[in-house]
């Protein structure tokens, strides 16, 4: 088993989570954002068998588009009198960075609820 964890960006997740659930792929979430731009992105992981890998990342790449972005570069150390105009700088973003990590375990631990418990009595 493998874990894929791709950082997307916001605009692809909506588009990507439901290919995901449509091809039958459980998969999570995580708002996250990037070192460099400092902007919001999203980190989805999916646990799938070794063999889906290559059918992840036909969906990720399916639904997950290169943009350009601008940056502001930070500003150089300047004497009193000096004048700099930064240029915004282009960045191509995404598609997706993706990581395929293994999965030494996976397991989905589902005890029963006690009526007790289910009740929220016990206290
Ligand atoms: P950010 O770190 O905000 O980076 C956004 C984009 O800025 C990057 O797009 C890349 O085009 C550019 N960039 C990043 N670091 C740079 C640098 N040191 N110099 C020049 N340009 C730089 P992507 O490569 O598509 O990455 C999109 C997002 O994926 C990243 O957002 C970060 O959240 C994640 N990511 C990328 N590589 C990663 C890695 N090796 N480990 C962990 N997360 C990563």
């Amino acid at each position: 088993m493998k874990l894929v964890i791709a950082v997307v960006q916001g605009k692809d997740v909506e588009g990507l989570m439901s290919a995901l659930r449509a091809a039958n792929y459980r998969a999570t979430q995580i708002n996250s954002s990037g070192g460099f731009l400092r902007e919001n992105n999203v980190t989805v992981m999916t646990g799938v068998d070794d063999a889906q890998v290559p059918d992840v990342f036909r969906l990720i790449h399916d639904n997950c588009y290169t943009r350009t972005q601008y940056v502001n570069p930070l500003l150089p150390i300047m004497e009193p009198g000096e004048f700099y105009m930064p240029n915004p700088v282009e960045v191509q973003v995404g598609g997706a960075t993706v990581f395929v990590l293994p999965v030494v375990r996976y397991e989905r631990i589902m005890p029963q609820a006690t009526s007790g418990a289910r009740a929220g009595a016990g206290a």
